[in-house]
């Protein structure tokens, strides 16, 4: 018998496998399964307040007091929109209580704002991350850039979506520099509002997939999942508010799961981005400085004032536009001042947390 035939799936939990439940998940659950625990995904996550989906229902959710406890100390420990969990049904109501977390296989964090430099998970289990720009004055290739290392780090693959094209001044330029940013991720051109470019959109997202959407506030990140989804997501999806300005804003990350296949995780819009535990990141956003810096003298080379440097050398030859190497060191010095900041902050363990979630997923590619 081959040895690659995939173990078969608990036919309790088929009507997970849309959500992206495979055989890997089901060995995992095992346990929990002997405890009479029942697999769940976290669609909304709201404060400690929970809408989870098992193969059958959709439940609101809470966790138990002792996870409550232990998160206290560690808050990567508390459920995030996209985690596997294994839930306790409460009987005769559209309950559950979270008992476990099943190991991340990616995950994307931000720093968040503030003066404390903390993570923050975003959403967990994604196997594409759209990186959401518009194409209008608001553009910034440099934030673009920023966007891409925090995408980088998730262990999920990258697809930069151009967006708001009809209101473009010069659009050619501007897909220009984010094909550059985006090195070797894919760019794609959009219009939520005629819908353009949305077809090809859609055939990223395969079925089982889960696709997240990140960008600025007011980029469009809504408007493209009504788009794909179809008319009456509005109407389905009621966690939106009103802001001053009379715009829908989405206020928290939900999950939506598409008519077609494919899960979509919608999250609310922020006003920076920064880099959290950068490092492999930052070398795939400058592939070509990478490829360039194994032929420089010095291992350690910072690409700023040695000698035989191959990085400067470029950039004196003009093989290596100027604004890409200053993009670079940009990066390098925000990485260095988070490194320091983090290191202040006593934040390694959480770090750790992160690469293993990178090896699961790695090997799994
Ligand atoms: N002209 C034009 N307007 C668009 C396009 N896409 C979205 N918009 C408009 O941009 C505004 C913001 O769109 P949203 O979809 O709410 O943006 P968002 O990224 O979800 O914003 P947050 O939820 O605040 O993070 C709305 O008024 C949309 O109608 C587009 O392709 N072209
Ligand atoms: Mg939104
Ligand atoms: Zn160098």
């Amino acid at each position: 018998m081959a040895a690659e035939t995939p173990a078969a799936l608990n036919p309790a939990f088929a009507g997970l496998t849309k959500l992206g439940w495979n055989a890997e998940r089901d060995a995992q659950f095992a346990p929990y399964l002997a405890q009479g625990l029942v697999p769940a995904r976290i669609a909304v996550e709201d404060k400690h307040f929970y809408r989870v989906w098992t193969a059958e229902a959709e439940l609101s959710a809470q966790i138990t007091g002792k996870s409550m406890h232990e998160a206290r100390s560690d808050h990567t420990k508390l459920p995030k929109v996209g985690d596997w969990v294994a839930v306790k049904l409460v009987p005769n109501e559209a309950k559950a209580t979270i008992h476990a977390i099943l190991p991340r296989r990616t995950l994307i964090t931000r720093k968040t704002t503030g003066r404390e430099i903390t993570a923050q998970i975003l959403a967990t289990n994604i196997e594409t991350v759209f990186l959401v720009t518009a194409a209008d004055s608001t553009f910034n290739a440099a934030r673009l850039e920023r966007m891409l290392v925090m995408a980088h780090e998730s262990g999920a693959r990258p697809v930069v979506i151009l967006n708001k094209i009809d209101l473009a001044e010069n659009l050619e330029v501007k897909l220009a520099e984010a094909a550059k940013a985006a090195g070797e991720a894919l760019v794609l051109a959009v219009c939520a509002l005629t819908g353009r470019g949305v077809k090809k959109l859609a055939a990223l997202i395969k079925p089982g997939d889960t696709v997240v959407f990140i960008g600025t506030s007011g980029v469009g990140k809504s408007s493209l999942i009504n788009r794909l989804y179809g008319e009456d997501l509005q109407a389905t999806v009621e966690v939106r508010e009103q802001d001053a300005k009379g715009r829908h804003t989405t206020s928290w990350r939900e999950m939506i799961f598409l008519p077609q296949g494919g899960v979509v995780i919608d999250t609310p819009g922020m006003r920076e981005f920064h880099i959290w535990a950068a490092g492999e990141g930052s070398k795939e956003t400058f592939p070509e400085i990478e490829a360039l810096s194994l032929q420089c003298h010095f291992r350690d080379c910072t690409h700023t004032q040695e000698k035989d440097c191959a990085v400067l050398a470029a950039l004196a030859a003009g093989t290596l536009p100027r604004d890409r190497h200053e993009s670079f060191l940009k990066l390098q010095l925000e990485i260095s001042y988070l490194r320091e900041a983090e290191k202040q902050a006593g934040w390694q363990t959480r770090k750790k947390g992160n690469r293993v979630a990178h090896r699961v997923f790695n090997k799994r590619a």
